[in-house]
């Protein structure tokens, strides 16, 4: 389905039921399409004026098109809650616990992904606008907080371990945003005052999909998919599928980051 609909490659696990659903959706507009347009042609030729130079007052006495109305409405009753209903359930409220995932915060800003990870307490740290500094500190984390000290803040640059949940909490500085993952099959919009969780499970590494594609500079992006600016061109992260043992060495390298950062503050 993903080759004939012409989709990016696929990297998630229940990106193979979206696909499908997306393929029947639109192999049953195309039966439609042909269908109507097969019609309109019969109709224009059917009713040409030379066969019916007196109007018929009667109009069309068979049921057929009253059926095939009906099969029309079933096919889509069954895409409906056959397929998005079930899919759509799984997606918003079927979320796994957060203790068996990879917890994640993005802040969508004009023009640019903010990641926020809650480092090795699984606690994030509390925020606070007025300590909000668009070069330093673009989220307001405040380090005096206890569950702060350790977090983890990265800019465009989103890294999770292969295999495992990954639970990301979308929220908004300013406008609306999108969260598009085309790989995933992921795309949520990112509202101001709403923290709106997506999930998915990354099941193949950045490295595996740069063999797969054959491009070694392949890179999963994050596009902003809703149009919220300016810059809205260029607001554009990455994320990295590791494995397991290097998501931990890039975490440590991080956390060693955020360590000489407070020492240095602390020296000062
Ligand atoms: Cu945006």
């Amino acid at each position: 389905m993903t080759e004939f609909l012409g989709l990016p490659a696929l990297a998630s696990q229940h990106g193979a039921a979206i696909d499908r659903m997306n393929g029947y959706v639109h192999l049953l507009m195309a039966l439609l399409f042909v269908g109507w347009g097969g019609f309109l042609l019969y109709a224009l030729w059917r009713f040409r004026k030379s066969r019916n130079p007196v109007a018929n007052y009667h109009g069309v006495t068979s049921h057929s098109s009253s059926y095939l109305e009906v099969a029309v409405a079933v096919a889509e009753g069954v895409l409906l809650f056959g397929f998005s209903v079930p899919l759509w359930i799984q997606r918003v409220d079927r979320i796994p616990p957060e203790g068996q995932a990879t917890v994640v915060e993005v802040t969508g800003e004009q023009f640019a992904w903010n990641i926020h990870y809650p480092g090795p307490d699984g606690r994030f740290g509390k925020t606070d606008i007025t300590k909000i500094d668009v070069q330093t500190n673009p989220l307001g984390l405040d380090r005096s907080d206890e569950a702060a000290k350790d977090d983890i803040v990265a800019l465009n640059q989103l890294h999770l371990p292969v295999g495992k949940p990954a639970i990301v909490r979308l929220r908004s500085k300013d406008v609306i945003h999108s969260f598009n993952l085309p790989e995933f099959r992921i795309k949520q919009d990112a509202v101001p005052g709403l923290t709106i969780p997506v999930w998915f499970v990354p099941e193949v590494t950045t490295a595996e999909m740069r063999t797969r594609t054959g491009n070694p500079e392949f890179q999963y992006e994050i596009a902003c998919a809703q149009l919220c600016g300016l810059g809205h061109y260029k607001m554009r992260g990455f994320v990295t599928i590791d494995t397991p043992e290097e998501f931990q060495t890039w975490m440590d390298a991080e956390e060693a980051k955020v360590k000489e950062e407070g020492d240095e503050s602390a020296w000062n």
